[in-house]
């Protein structure tokens, strides 16, 4: 007999910490989480299964399929933008090959099972390009089918990874089935930069925002890696993941489309470090610019337009900057630094 459950992918990565917690206060819940490291401390107690491997290992995606009968699959494993950058091959063999694996195994269960297997895919604003600052500039918050021209590989690879979870859903479903027989339901969300007041991101391009907050809260200096005027939008990990968890329990019939915008606020990196001083009178923020990352964040949108994710399933935000820092992160973060 196969064990019901969920699987995680990427596990121990930023947004699996946040989704973790939240499906552990879920009743009848099986976590399966898998990583390429042990879980950390703080959530390998919430998880029913824990499994180091690497999904681009077919031994352990067919381990995983003979062992679980899996009805939604959180496939968050990735190399984000800045890693991805500095090898490209790898990001793609990860980023595309191990979503590939994981949309297969998704095929599997659902062909098994009979019913279809929900399959959350966190995309990101990287799928998104711009000829250049003016054209950023002068494009407001981007919709949904607007300007997809990706110019870094992440991006390429984040898009390519929507448009195959759509053909999985569409292409592979029972003969003459209605959607609701379809093996495979693909639901993306794509991502903001994202402010966790419990951890750092590692590797991605929109982590000056957390860093500099983190630093400013250990009491150490920091140098921003973009220019002030730098605009993307952000938000807070509570909202990444009850937008999660609102968009996997939306009903079907209310999904108009596999990917959505969502967004809290937008801020220029100078209006966040002057935010950050508010809380943190005597941080010492500076700039120091790379030239790299600042082509990558310029050519992400100054902001997205999020309104079918609240026409379709409610999307929004618990956080604006104001109360996010208020009430979320600044008393989170005085416990977490306090020694
Ligand atoms: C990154 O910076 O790579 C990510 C993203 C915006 O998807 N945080």
């Amino acid at each position: 007999m196969r064990k019901s459950a969920i699987l995680i992918t990427g596990a121990n990565g930023e947004m699996g910490h946040g989704l973790i917690g939240a499906l552990h206060q879920k009743n009848n819940v099986n976590i399966v989480a898998l990583d390429l490291n042990p879980l950390d401390g703080s959530i390998s107690a919430l998880v029913n299964e824990e499994l180091m491997g690497n999904i681009l290992d077919q031994s352990l995606i067919e381990q995983l399929n003979g062992e679980y009968e899996f009805d939604t699959i959180y496939h968050l494993a990735a190399i984000l933008s800045t890693r991805a950058e500095f090898s490209p091959q790898s990001a793609h063999d990860v980023n595309v090959g191990g979503t590939l694996n994981l949309l297969n195994l998704a095929l599997e269960q659902g062909r098994s099972q009979g019913r279809s297997v929900k399959f959350f895919f966190p995309s990101s604003i990287a799928v998104y390009g711009f000829s250049g600052l003016d054209e950023k500039n002068s494009s407001g918050a981007i919709k949904e089918d607007s300007f997809r021209n990706p110019s870094t590989i992440y991006g390429c690879n984040k898009l390519y990874c929507e448009h195959l979870g759509n053909y999985y859903t569409n292409n592979y479903q029972r003969l003459g089935a209605e959607l609701h027989h379809r093996y495979i339901d693909f639901r993306s969300i794509r991502f903001p930069g994202i402010i966790s007041s419990k951890t750092i991101p590692a590797g991605g391009t929109s982590d000056y925002i957390p860093e500099m907050l983190h630093a400013a809260a250990k009491g150490k200096s920091y140098k921003c890696f973009v220019r002030e005027d730098t605009q993307i939008p952000f938000m807070t990990m509570p909202d990444a993941i009850q937008a999660i968890t609102h968009l996997m329990s939306a009903p079907k019939d209310n999904i108009s489309r596999t990917v959505y915008n969502i967004r809290s606020f937008s801020p220029t990196a100078e209006e966040f470090r002057q935010k950050v001083l508010e809380h943190y009178p005597k941080a010492q923020i500076d700039y120091e610019i790379s030239e790299k990352r600042q082509k990558m964040v310029d050519s992400w949108p100054a902001d997205t337009d999020d309104s079918m994710a609240k026409n379709d399933w409610n999307w929004a935000p618990a956080f604006n900057l104001d109360l996010g820092m208020k009430d979320y992160l600044i008393p989170d973060l005085q416990q977490m630094y306090k020694n």
